[in-house]
């Protein structure tokens, strides 16, 4: 009787153990079938004819892991931006010295690995260079600026093709930032940015870029007023990067897909250009799962939108971010952990392209 029972057990066991093993071959045919395992970002992205893309770390290329950093960079992403290495106190560190030797670097592994380059960024109120620390005469501040721009944009004509040409400009109050640009020159620096950039490379596409303008608030309604004015004067602003640095919380989607739509509406390109989603840094699966379903979800919404062009990371492995030392007790934002290994959120992008093309692929 016993044994019987036993027995009777075992075939329990047995046969959940075959059931599972059933589900999944069930579910790796069904991987194998939508063709996913072979593919990665970069060419689901291109298959969309999208941008998918990065944050280019700083000496990326003698970091004692620069080989499996490189290896998947080039392998997921078919966009780089640097992270740093574009920026005034880079580039531009003595009044009458340029050094464009880092910011090359970035740009020739993206352009050796058929990846376009997303320059940032020429006007900023940060990580500017002790010389520009002075009191200015508006005619010469913009002089300095006039310079900066269509050197830096004169410099990597044709291999720099999007540029941030105006950063950060509008405070979370929905005004004017009080930057050294805006109190000496006054608001004109941005157009006249737009016009100098353009006029250093006709081809560049220039754009206006920001934070916390991704859902309908003060902010971006004044962003949206801004760059509404800029167009109808005729100043060569062809898009938004909406930057998209966010939290565990996500994100309201309604007001994000209605957002897209009105700056859309102006005729404008889009562009996600930062984003990083940080989670506690003590995450448990259930974070890294909201995670995947935030970045999911906002890929969704962008694929909606036809002049959504690109979708950058600030980032890609947790290793190099800039999340936990900037927030405390946040971390794991990125796509990657710190072994380079995919973390949900990457297989749960992956599968809203591979859904996207296979409706584009049904002429849906
Ligand atoms: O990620 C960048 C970090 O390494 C720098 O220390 C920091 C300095 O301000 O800038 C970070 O990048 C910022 C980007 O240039 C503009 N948008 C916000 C980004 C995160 O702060």
């Amino acid at each position: 009787m016993e044994l019987n029972k036993l027995s009777l057990k075992m075939g329990v066991k047995s046969v959940k153990k075959l059931l599972v093993a059933f589900l999944l071959s069930l579910l790796t045919l069904g991987l194998a079938s939508n063709g996913l395992e072979g593919e990665t970002l970069r060419s689901l992205a291109e298959k969309l004819g999208i941008y998918v893309g990065f944050a280019s770390i700083n000496n990326f290329w003698v970091l004692a892991d620069g080989s499996t950093y490189m290896e998947v960079a080039k392998r997921e992403f078919n966009i780089l931006t640097p992270e740093n290495h574009m920026k005034w106190d880079s580039i531009h560190p003595e009044r009458d010295r340029y050094d464009f030797s880092k910011a090359e670097r970035h740009v020739k592994f993206a352009l050796e690995n058929g990846m376009v380059v997303h320059g940032h960024t020429l006007v900023w109120h940060n990580q500017l260079p002790p010389w520009l620390n002075k009191e200015w005469t508006k005619e010469e501040l913009l002089q300095v600026l006039e310079e900066h721009i269509k050197t830096v944009v004169g410099y990597f004509k044709g291999k720099v093709k999007i540029w941030d040409v105006v950063n950060e400009a509008v405070s979370d109050a929905g005004r004017y930032r009080e930057t050294i640009w805006y109190k000496v020159i006054g608001p004109e620096y941005i157009e006249k940015a737009f016009i100098w950039a353009r006029e250093a490379d006709p081809d560049a596409t220039l754009i206006y870029n920001d934070y916390n303008i991704e859902t309908i608030n003060p902010k971006s309604n004044f962003v949206y007023q801004l760059v509404k004015e800029l167009k109808e004067k005729g100043v060569p602003i062809d898009g938004v990067g909406f930057q998209m640095h966010i939290d565990i919380n996500g994100i309201n989607y309604e007001s994000f897909r209605n957002n897209l739509k009105r700056f859309a509406d102006l005729g404008l390109k889009l562009y996600i250009t930062e984003m990083d989603v940080r989670i506690p840094k003590n995450a448990t699966q259930e974070h890294l799962q909201k995670q995947a379903e935030i970045y999911a979800k906002i890929f969704e919404i962008c694929l909606e939108n036809p002049a959504v062009e690109a979708i950058q990371f600030w980032g890609f492995t947790d290793k190099y971010s800039w999340v936990p030392g900037f927030f405390t007790g946040y971390d794991h934002a990125l796509i990657f952990d710190r072994d380079y290994n995919p973390k949900p959120a990457y297989f749960a992008i992956k599968q809203v392209l591979a859904k996207k093309l296979e409706e584009k692929l049904k002429g849906k």
